[in-house]
């Protein structure tokens, strides 16, 4: 039986993936940096902090996973910002200490590394639908941080450690935290609608273009990409993209419109970037050649099921 490592277990993506493996039949055990007192029967649990190399040895020796999906990581742009040591400690040297332990204790273990589509950064700025061969030119702490570690995962898979680099672009659904675009909005929505929050959204920039998926979708691709272990040859990096320009502007309009109330929208200069891109959409042609796989959640009903979680999440605010 196929047995995974899921690192970042307890975040927004390790939910939901943890809920697609057992689903699908997958041995699991979860690594979360505290214990996780929800945690679902038959799902064994390690605590570690990736940053301690000895504790990331042991667990690999323990369990001795033969598959590993690796998303620990400082996920939030502005906290890269904010603590870069944190970041590069735990995105670069993390990833380096799951690398020695995989390569010492578990050698045949296949790895999907979640990397990021923001590692493309100033390559956005052609206006076009990046593929995987377009330059890394990140802009920001995280998103350099990620390409650094996907130089340390090229550097072990040359030394024989096998797996693949996966690049998502902008995911989305329940349970994200209301610091990224989308669960701001229907955060926002939700308060309104219960009378704790004046009809007043506010927004940052809503002119820029993004490639949306739900965070459904972008698990089902990992869940594909763990089935190149099977295989022989294949890529090393995938885009996890939908190919679709979507104006955050655009996306606040549907969701405004999925709501009765009667609500405006006002610009928090707070909420702008210091270094935003206009246009940040993936060519997702290799992981469908590849693989198969394709979105398949569409973009409204992800917003509902956003402003639907939201609706329950704010009572308790
Ligand atoms: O903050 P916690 O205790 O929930 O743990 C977070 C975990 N994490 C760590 N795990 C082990 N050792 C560390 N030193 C450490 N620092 C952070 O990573 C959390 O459970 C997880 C990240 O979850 P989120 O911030 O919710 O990220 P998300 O959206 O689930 O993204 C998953 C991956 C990330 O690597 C992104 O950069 C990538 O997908 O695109």
């Amino acid at each position: 039986m196929k047995h995974v490592l899921l690192t970042g277990a307890n975040g927004f993506v390790g939910k939901v993936l943890l809920d697609q493996l057992l689903a699908a039949g997958y041995r699991v055990s979860c690594a979360c940096t505290t214990p996780n007192p929800s945690s679902r029967a038959g799902v064994e649990q390690a605590v570690l902090d990736i940053r301690d190399p000895s504790a990331c040895a042991a667990t690999l020796e323990r369990l001795k996973p033969t598959h590993i999906i690796h998303l620990a990581a400082i996920s939030h742009v502005p906290t890269s910002f904010r603590d870069p040591l944190l970041t590069w400690n735990t995105n670069v040297i993390g990833s380096l200490n799951l690398l020695e332990a995989i390569k010492q204790k578990a050698p045949d273990a296949f790895v999907v590394f979640a990397s990021s589509s923001e590692v493309y950064g100033e390559a956005f700025k052609a206006g076009v639908a990046l593929d995987e061969s377009s330059p890394c030119l990140p802009m920001n702490p995280y998103a350099a941080s990620k390409l650094a570690a996907e130089l340390a995962f090229e550097q072990y898979f040359k030394q024989g450690v096998k797996g693949v680099i996966a690049r998502p672009f902008n995911h989305i659904g329940s349970g994200q935290s209301p610091d990224f675009v989308t669960a701001s909005f229907a955060r926002q929505i939700a308060l309104i609608e219960s009378g704790k929050q004046a009809p007043v959204m506010q927004v940052g920039n809503l002119e820029a273009c993004r490639d949306f998926l739900d965070v459904r979708d972008v698990c089902a691709a990992y869940l594909q990409l763990l089935e190149l272990s099977d295989g022989a040859e294949h890529p090393r990096v995938f885009n996890i993209a939908s190919g679709q320009a979507r104006k955050i502007r655009d996306i606040l309009d549907e969701m405004i419109s999925q709501s009765p109330a009667a609500i405006s929208v006002e610009l928090d200069p707070q909420r702008l970037r210091p270094s935003d891109i206009p246009f940040a959409v993936g060519n997702c042609d290799r992981i469908r050649n590849v693989l198969g796989w394709q979105p398949s959640i569409s973009l409204k009903e992800t917003l509902a099921s956003l402003l639907a979680d939201w609706r329950v999440r704010v009572v308790a605010e």
